[in-house]
Parts: C-alpha cells; sequence; structure tokens
C-alpha cells in the first residue's frame, strides 16, 4: 500500500556529515522523498513532538539534543513505507539495532541515535502534520 511517513536526520548526524549517506541510503532502498527542510527545531516543537514520553527520564536530556542543532525534517514515500524505513533504521539502540540499518552502521548510543521515524501511519501523519505545511510538499 501507498503510504508516506516523516523521517528526521538528528542533530549529530548533521554535526557528523552524515546527512548525504542517511538521504543515499532512503533513495536507493527506492523510497521517494517528497519533501525535505532542514531547520533547528524549537523546544514547543519538540515538546509536541515527543509528547508521549513526558515525565520519562530520558525526556529533557532527548528535548535539548534535539534542539541543539539543525535537522532535516522529510517525508518519505513508498509501498509500506511505514515498516519499510523503521526497518531500514534499525532499533531505537543503536547496540540492538542489526548490522545494516542506520543506526547499527552510524550510531552507538540510544540518546545519539541520529534518525527519526514514524513508528505507525498515524503516527507519521501526527508528525507531518507538525512539521510540514502543504505547500512544502512535492505532489
Ligand atoms: P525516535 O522517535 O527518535 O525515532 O525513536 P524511536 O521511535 O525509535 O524510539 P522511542 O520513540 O521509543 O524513543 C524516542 C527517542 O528517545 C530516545 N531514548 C529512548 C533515549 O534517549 N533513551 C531511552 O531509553 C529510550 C527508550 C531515543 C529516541
Amino acid at each position: 500500500m501507498l503510504q508516506r511517513t516523516f523521517v528526521m536526520i538528528k542533530p549529530d548526524a548533521i554535526a557528523r556529515s552524515l546527512m548525504g549517506e542517511i538521504v543515499s541510503r532512503i533513495e536507493k532502498k527506492g523510497l521517494r522523498i517528497s519533501a525535505m527542510k532542514m531547520m533547528q527545531i524549537p523546544r514547543s516543537l519538540a515538546e509536541r513532538h515527543y509528547a508521549e514520553h513526558a515525565g520519562k527520564r530520558f525526556y529533557e536530556p532527548l528535548l535539548k539534543y534535539i534542539t541543539s542543532g539543525p535537522v532535516v525534517a522529510m517525508i518519505v514515500e513508498g509501498d509500506d513505507a511505514v515498516a519499510a524505513v523503521r526497518l531500514l533504521v534499525g532499533k531505537t539502540d543503536p547496540k540492538e539495532a542489526s548490522p545494516g540499518t542506520v543506526r547499527f552502521d552510524l550510531a552507538m548510543q540510544v540518546g545519539r541515535n541520529i534518525i527519526h521515524a514514524s513508528d505507525k501511519p498515524e503516527t507519521a501523519e501526527r508528525e507531518i502534520a507538525l512539521f510540514f505545511k502543504n505547500d512544502e510538499i512535492v505532489k
């Protein structure tokens, strides 16, 4: 089923010059990027994006991390794109991710796991609405 998902390249990936490597993996897989922008996330947007984690022990460090530098936000489309991108990204903790995934290959710590991808189609739509206006999306 044709689906879209929300992907974000996190600040440490930009700082480590891994943006191109990550975009390249998404493109080579055969997925299509229909929106993309670099931005620095204000705290208010970070709070809304990570609302489900409010109160958890890693919440404050997570907000600090995600607002610490520029990110690249993307909409990625393709057949079963939500699951396809989650597989490409790997498990949340890079130590548990499988070889060949972005997180295993390029990261070491859960608190610096370099990429975000929506976990469900409904989450994807919620996150896309948070980050993109309709006129920023290529048809
Ligand atoms: P994101 O949302 O960043 O793509 O991550 P996941 O969807 O894979 O995982 P998540 O929502 O459970 O976690 C959000 C974010 O919090 C960081 N985190 C998570 C952390 O620093 N310590 C932890 O113990 C957990 C569970 C990493 C990702």
